[in-house]
This record gives C-alpha cells, structure tokens and sequence, in this order.
C-alpha cells in the first residue's frame, strides 16, 4: 500500500493511527463478548475503519456526519465517551436511545452525529437537509453521509444526490463499496464498473480512492470539504474501495465469499499495513504501539463495567407513550375581531403566509410551488414576497423532500411540505413513518414538518388523484394528523400544526378549495390542535365525522327535519377528542360514524371500538358506520358517486333512528 504523508505531521499521522486502532480494539473486544452471549448482534467494520476514521478527522467537529452501521471509527473519531457507547449497545437509559434502539441506530447532537435507521437509504436526504440548513443559514460546513454499495441501489440514492446536485448542496456522499451487500455480490447488485461513473449523471464531481488507506482518505475529505466550506456548494460523491472481512453481521458467516478475495484484502488491511509505515517511517516504535494498546484497553474495560453496572431500563408505559411527542402545550392564540369571507384555499395560503412572516426559519417545498404557485395556485405570488430560498420549487421526489425536513429540523428550522396530491406521499411514505415519527422517540430529536395533502374524490380525478388516506398514519404513532372540514379551521390548524415542533400531517380536502367560504379572521390564529367541534346540536343522533363528511352530515340532516342530531366535526385526528366523542355519545345513545375513506381499516373502527369500550352503557343502538367502498376510488362520476357514502347516509340514518 502507497502511503504518501505529504507535508502532515508526525501528530497527524499518530492521531490517525489511534484513530484507527481504537474501533478496531473495541471490535475485537466485541467479538469476545459476543461469543460469551454478552452481547447479541455485531455488525464489524473490521478492514473498513480507515474510510470513517480519516472521514471523521478530515471535518471539524461542528459538522455533521451521517454514519452507517459499519461506522464504528465515526464514534471514537468524535469521541463518544465509551460507557455511554456500551451502554447503547447493551440498551441501558445511558445510551443514547433510553433502550429504544440498538447498536449504532442513534444520532446525537452533542457529537454531531445522525445514526441511520435500518431502511439505509433514508439516511442520505437527511444529510440533504442539514447541508441545506447550513447553506441557508451562510454556515461554511460540510456535511459528510455514508452509505453501502448495497444501499445505494435504493432511490434514496438517486433521489438524495439529485436534489443535492439540483440545489449545490454542501454534501459529500462516501460510498463504502466493499464488494457485498449481505451475501449478494457487487455483481448482482448493479451492472455499472464504478461509482464515479455516475458523478457526469448528475453533473456532480466524483473521486475514487483507496478507502483502505487513512491517509489517502483523510486528505481526499480534507481538500473536499474545504472546497465545499469555501464555495457553499458541492456536492460530490467519493467511492471508497474496501472490503467486508467479516459476515454481515457476526452470525451470517463469510462461507459465499471466495477464499481468494479474503486472502487479497486481508493484505490490504488499513491498521497493519499503516503501522508497519509509521515504524518504517519511524514515527511510531513497538512501545508506543503497547503503550497505546494498554492505554485503550484501559478505556476500553472502564467504560464496558461502567456501563454493565448500570441495571437494565424499568418501564414505564407512560414515559414510553408520552415520549414518541416532543413535548408541547399549545397556546391557542385567539382569533382577532377582524374578520373576512375567505375560501378554503384563501384560509390556507393566508395561513402559510403568515407563519412564514411569523417563523423566518420556516421553508416550503414543494413541486410547483414557486413562480407555478403550486397546482393548486395556494402559493401563487410566494416567490416574490418570500424569495426562492423559502419558497422551494423541489424536483420530483417526495421521499428526498421530507428526509430534508428532519435535516433541517436538526438544524432547528422549520418546514412545510406540499405533496402534489396526498396520493404521492406513498412516494414518501418509509420517511415519514419511520423517519420523522420515530425520531423523538428513538433519540430525542423531533421532526419539525409539516405535510400538505390536497386529498379526497368527488372530482372524478380517478384511482391515483382522489385516494383519502388518513389512516395510514393515524396508525402511526409519533405523528399528528389534522382534517379541518372549513376555512376557518383550515388556517387555524394549519397555523397550529406548523407551531408544533412535532410532524403533522395536514389533509385538505380538495372538493372545499373553492366550493366553500366562511368569516375567516385576517389575522394570524391557531385552532387547538385535538379539539373536535361540535357543528349542530340535537339529542336523537350523534354524527361522528371530519372532512367531507361533516358537509354530507349537514346536507342530509337539512332534508330530515323530524330528526335531531349532533353533528361533531372531529378536526383532529390523532390525537382525536376522546371527550367530546364520550360527551355526544352520553347524550343520544344513537352513533353513526362517517368518513370518506374506505370502510375497513378506517379510522371509525378505531372510534367505534373506543365507544363500544368506554361508552357501552349509553347505546341504544350498535354503533354504526358509513364509509366509501372497499375499492379503488373509480374515475367515471357515476361510479365515483356509487363509491362514495353520501348516497347510503340516508339509510344508515333511517337504520339508526329506528333500531
Ligand atoms: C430497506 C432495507 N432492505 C433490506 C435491509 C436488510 N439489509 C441490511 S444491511 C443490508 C446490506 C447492505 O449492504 P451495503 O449497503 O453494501 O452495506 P454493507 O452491509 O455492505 O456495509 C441489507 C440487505 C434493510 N436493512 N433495509
């Protein structure tokens, strides 16, 4: 191996080198304790170290770093103290996660780090937003993120380094490209010879390099990340050549790798054949190197009895509940005595507008969103008022756009997020569900993001353009879902939810973007987020509804005189107002639920199951619901109609009274 030291010091190269042996002695105490059933799965970057190793060294310590799994030297280069490492791994209340979550699948502000989730690729965004947050905020830094060989075979690849390229993003992507991705083969992972070859792709730079040697790598991310500070922009990709010496993870064994392969890289190995160039070089001697040994050892054994003395975490279920939500009491901010007729789709745009005068670290991004004004024209003339940096016109990548938002809400910005049609966020779906909603609950750290879903049928936009799907992630805890069902709520909860430092998905029903007007206040407001309304009063039914519904309730309610009901908006819809649901069933005994999804797995299952538990002794009739078909939404009006329980309500009333 072609050690070339340049003009760097005897201290530089020794600190890399105990860069290198502290992993790799942490390692090897792992492998024992493994085998000893101390602890339950590894994952070894044994042979890979020099590539986080001279990474890690190469940035300054404010700078993110976005580590894999095999990224151990990440956290020993930012010196993580090792009894709250250990005590991650062996999931004590001293880690990093309370417990929540293993191995390196952490991130920790206090050291800079963000730890990947499982899926890999979401990984890569996220970098996206930090890099963006800093590019907006005029931070000269760098923001570095690995991924595998394996991973990069995801969108989340493409789409991260696209956007990346499309908004000079100060990025550096290191693909640690070593040769398996579990068991399956480069070769059966992509057709490509190199990586780099797809920098000209995506009109980024890109460079290969032996990530075998610290040296080289330390002085590639050196020169790239000061470009990077000094330009603002970037990014660029770096294809670092390694090799997995050990299985995927402990258990898996290496027995599909060829014997030869093995043989060639372990000559290779970063460790050895860097300390037979510092002795060689005479910067380092063999006592030195036991000198050092004993002291990591050291380190190494305080830091495993601190953490083993440390008893397991004792649960509690409401910490555990309570802690998937960055804590926040919202203060309903009144409405002023200014009023005016606005549409649904005026509330909306008056609300963004406002809290982007409110919150100057608010952005939004979207497609369309800028000069366009967004498809639904709801941002139209933003880009003059605002600028291009806030108001984001993003290319066509839903997962990329929100993984961004959680890096900016690293960076303590905020975002709002429009999705075309709610239909598209199945696009962005893993971020949101297991990106944004985990993240509090995993490390503490909240997703400050709003998503838009212009939602709903009844406009013949068939299967792909009309879909309600609310109860994909009102089933997902971590998240916040709001439905307004009028203008007045539309810009209450809309100011509501981008207030909240917690992700909130935000429905908007596109059937009321013009269809409807109400006194809106001028001013800026928020609607509780979790609060139902109670629409009308009457003591014969209860309608449980949101979103269209409340409007059919109305509707059908006008043509049946002789019956009374209450009509309760729910407006949230997780968390969703238990009491008030509680308080209307008391007073009639009679439930019809209706929503505007499809019947089975809706969200009035939930509610039905919550009355039929909590409320028993009031019914005088089965709960009952009413819901679209349990089909695609069809395109031709007739059909769409025929989909939709506005045409049923009528029965299902009558069903209901006189039961
Ligand atoms: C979305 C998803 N699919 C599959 C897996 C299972 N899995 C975990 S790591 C891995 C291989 C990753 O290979 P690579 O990115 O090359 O990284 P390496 O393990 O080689 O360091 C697989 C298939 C996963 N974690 N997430």
């Amino acid at each position: 191996m072609n050690f070339d030291r340049k003009k760097y010091s005897n201290k530089l190269l020794l600190d890399l080198y105990e860069g290198l042996l502290r992993p790799r002695m942490i390692e090897e105490k792992m492998l024992i304790l493994l085998r000893q059933g101390k602890i339950s799965k590894w994952f070894s970057g044994i042979g890979q170290e020099a590539i986080s190793v001279g990474a890690t060294k190469a940035l300054t310590d404010e700078e993110y770093i976005l580590p894999m799994h095999r990224n151990l030297g990440v956290f020993t280069s930012r010196n993580v103290p090792y009894d709250r490492l250990f005590a991650q791994f062996q999931g004590k209340i001293h880690g990093f996660t309370k417990g929540r979550d293993r191995s390196f699948h952490f991130g920790t502000n206090d050291y800079n780090i963000v730890g990947m989730i499982s899926h890999l690729g979401p990984q890569l965004a996220v970098a996206d937003g930090i890099a963006l947050a800093n590019q907006l905020g005029k931070e000269s830094k760098a923001t570095l993120v690995f991924t595998g060989d394996g991973g990069a075979s995801e969108g989340d690849f493409h789409e991260a380094l696209n956007v990346a390229a499309v908004w000079n993003l100060p990025v550096i992507f290191v693909v640690e490209n070593n040769g398996y991705g579990l068991s399956t083969p480069s070769s059966e992972q992509f057709k490509f010879k190199n990586f780099i070859d797809k920098g000209p792709g995506y009109g980024i730079e890109a460079v290969k390099i032996d990530g075998n040697n610290v040296l080289e790598v330390y002085d590639t991310i050196d020169k790239l990340s000061k470009k990077l500070r000094k330009n603002g922009g970037g990014p660029v990709l770096v294809e670092a050549m390694t090799f997995r010496m050990r299985g995927h993870e402990e258990a898996s064994g290496t027995k599909y790798v060829p014997k030869e392969l093995m043989d060639y890289w372990a000559k290779k190995d970063p460790l050895e054949n860097f300390e037979q160039y510092l002795l060689n070089e005479k910067v380092l001697t063999k006592k030195h190197i036991e000198k050092l040994r004993a002291s990591i050892l050291a380190d190494i054994d305080s830091g495993l009895e601190k953490a083993y003395s440390e008893a397991l975490p004792v649960a509690s279920t409401q910490v555990e509940v309570e802690d998937m939500y960055y804590p926040f009491e919202q203060k309903a901010v009144e409405e002023s005595d200014s009023f005016s007729e606005k549409r649904y789709v005026d509330a909306i745009s008056d609300g963004l507008k406002q809290s982007l005068e409110k919150y100057p670290e608010l952005v939004i991004m979207g497609q369309d969103v800028a000069d366009y004004g967004g498809v639904f024209k709801i941002t139209e003339g933003f880009v003059d008022k605002f600028g291009r940096d806030r108001i984001r016109n993003t290319p066509l990548c839903e997962s990329a756009i929100i993984g961004i938002g959680l890096g900016m809400s690293i960076k303590k910005r905020k975002s709002l997020v429009e999705m075309q049609f709610a239909d598209f966020v199945t696009c962005g779906f893993n971020q949101i569900v297991n990106n944004l909603a985990k993240s509090h609950y995993r490390w503490q750290q909240n997703a400050d993001v709003v998503v838009r879903m212009p939602t709903g049928a009844g406009v013949a936009a068939g299967p792909f353009h009309s879909q309600s799907n609310e109860a994909w992630f009102f089933h997902t805890p971590g998240l916040k879902v709001v439905y307004p069902s009028n203008p007045r709520d539309a810009k209450g909860l809309l100011c509501a939810a981008i207030e909240d430092p917690n992700p909130v998905i935000y429905f908007e029903h596109k059937m009321l973007y013009r269809s409807l007007t109400d006194e809106v206040c001028d001013d800026y407001y928020t609607t509780e987020i979790g609060k139902a309304n109670l629409v009308t009063e009457g003591s014969d039914i209860s309608i449980i509804t949101y979103g269209m519904g409340v409007h059919w309730a109305k509707e059908i309610m006008k043509s049946n005189p002789e019956v009374s009901a209450d009509i309760l908006d729910l407006r949230s819809l997780l968390p969703w107002d238990k009491e008030a649901v509680r308080k209307t069933v008391e007073k009639t005994g009679r439930v019809l639920i209706l929503h505007e999804d499809c019947l089975t797995g809706g969200i009035g299952g939930e509610i039905s199951a919550w009355i039929g538990e909590h409320c028993f002794e009031y019914l005088d009739a089965p709960i009952l619901r009413e819901a679209s078909l349990d089909t695609a939404v069809p395109f031709s009006p007739p059909l769409e109609q025929n989909f939709l329980p506005k045409g049923r309500l009528a029965q299902k009333i009558k069903d209901l009274v006189e039961f």
